[in-house]
């Protein structure tokens, strides 16, 4: 082993932990070392389940041969071309193949490095898109309240997270919400989309006649909101923001960050809910999480109002240095040959009813208030201990790390993503690992 591994308390203190409870985490530190298919191994040899495919990105599981060897090879063979005003080939071979399996319409892609940078891309393009098309008035960007789409000045602008938001002053101007679609009093414990709430999506028209909808350039939502703790949208919510967006000429962005690449049991959500909208973002699912990359989809319409002006001209001033890096470009080609060899990106349709009956089976465990599904996803959500928001289900995840199990919270709600490989035996067992641990909590 080099020495670099051998990482002692005192070396932990330079990296400043992104989300971690840095003085919590450098006291009792989690350490994974190797990965394989399912599961982790930590750095004091345990074992551990893997029931959030990392941070919702290992879609394919850990460290799978095709991907490795992609990026070995194209590690060797290009490493880096410039992105502006150059091309190489295996990035355009990518966004072909992006384009074939994306929901119909979906025609042009345009890379990012995160799912960050997707959001703050496909915001940028929104607004240029109407101005090229003559209506610059149309600014304004409408998020929802609970929205995560990253952590960028976009993102964290039309997202509805308090705590990602207040810290930062004030943020991008003329931006509006949407109330979320978590009602816990009438939905709890729904199996797959909930009943009731649809009538949420009206609130768009009352923003919109607050503001006009000449003034408004995009409704940002997520299909499914992830981060925030599960909420799914009630049963025809998306098909009414689409309508209601499309009447008022107002693009629609689906953030399918987190719902892409088969998490729902579908290629994308928009194929899971029937509907399409103008601009998806994308990232994590698209190289398995392996090298960072993202995807934004645009259809053609908003593609050509660009590709205007004299030839010689930049038509988006937009873009990363490493937009379609070749090492990220062929991770994700490894990625989508893994997907389309076993099936991946339909799996969890297979496999939803099974996951949903072993989801809420933990009803009227310890705390539990409610359990949502959909697809490949679930949450459990704890009652809080009085005074002591998120500290409950903090210890869940802590207790359920030393039982050889990984799970993520946020809040006091238990989330579950676990990677599209995952068997039924492993369902079992990571139920049965978290039925103990909500035994074992206060
Ligand atoms: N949009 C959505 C819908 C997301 O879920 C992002 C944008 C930002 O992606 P990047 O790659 O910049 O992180 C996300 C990311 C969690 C968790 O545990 C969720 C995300 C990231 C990390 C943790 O819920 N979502
Ligand atoms: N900051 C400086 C000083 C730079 O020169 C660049 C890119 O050239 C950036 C930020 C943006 O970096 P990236 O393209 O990786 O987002």
């Amino acid at each position: 082993m080099s020495n670099r591994l051998k990482v002692t308390p005192n070396d932990l203190s330079a990296f400043w932990m992104p989300f971690t409870a840095n003085r919590q985490f450098k006291q009792a530190p989690r350490m994974f070392v190797s990965a394989k298919d399912m599961h982790y191994t930590t750095s004091d040899g345990r074992k551990v389940l893997d029931g959030t495919a990392g941070l919702w990105c290992v879609n394919a599981g850990h460290c799978r041969p095709k991907i490795t060897e992609a990026i070995q090879h194209q590690a060797a063979e290009l490493d880096y071309a410039p992105a502006f005003q150059m091309g190489h080939p295996i990035v355009f071979e990518l966004a072909n193949r992006l384009v074939d399996i994306a929901p119909k319409g979906m025609d042009h892609v345009f890379f990012t490095n995160s799912g960050s940078e997707s959001v703050d891309t496909a915001l940028k393009m929104a607004i240029a898109y109407h101005r090229a098309r003559g209506e610059g008035s149309r600014t304004r960007l409408i998020g929802r309240e609970r929205g995560y789409h990253g952590v960028n000045f976009g993102g964290i602008s039309v997202g509805g997270i308090v705590n990602n938001r207040k810290m930062f002053g004030t943020l991008l101007g003329g931006v509006d919400h949407m109330p979320h679609t978590h009602l816990p009093e009438k939905n709890a414990f729904s199996k797959g989309v909930p009943e009731h709430g649809a009538e949420l999506a009206n609130e768009l028209e009352r923003i919109v006649a607050l503001h006009d909808a000449s003034t408004i350039a995009a409704v940002i939502v997520e299909p499914v909101a992830g981060s925030t703790g599960v909420i799914l949208p009630p049963k025809g919510y998306l098909q009414k923001l689409r309508e209601i967006c499309t009447k008022h000429g107002i693009l629609l962005i689906f953030d399918e960050v987190i719902t892409g690449f088969g998490r729902l049991g579908t290629p994308f959500a928009a194929d899971y809910f029937g509907v399409t909208p103008d601009i998806m973002t994308t990232a994590k699912g698209v190289s398995n999480g392996v090298i960072p990359m993202g995807a934004v989809f645009v259809t053609k319409e908003i593609h050509d109002a660009f590709m205007t002006g004299p030839d010689h001209m930049i038509e988006f001033f937009h873009g990363y240095t490493y937009s379609g890096n070749p090492i990220a470009c062929a991770a994700a080609l490894g990625t989508l040959d893994t997907y389309k060899e076993e099936g991946l990106l339909t799996r969890g349709e297979e496999l939803a009813p099974y996951w949903e009956d072993a989801l809420h089976s933990l009803k009227g465990e310890p705390n539990v208030i409610d359990v949502r599904n959909i697809g490949l996803i679930g949450a459990i959500e704890l009652a809080p201990i009085a005074g002591q928001p998120t500290k409950r289900a903090f210890s869940a995840f802590v207790k359920a790390f030393e039982h050889g199990l990984l799970i993520r919270t946020t809040g006091d709600i238990i989330a579950l993503s676990p990677p599209l490989i995952i068997t039924k035996g492993q369902i079992n067992e990571l139920i049965d690992h978290l039925r103990d641990v909500l035994r074992s909590i206060d």
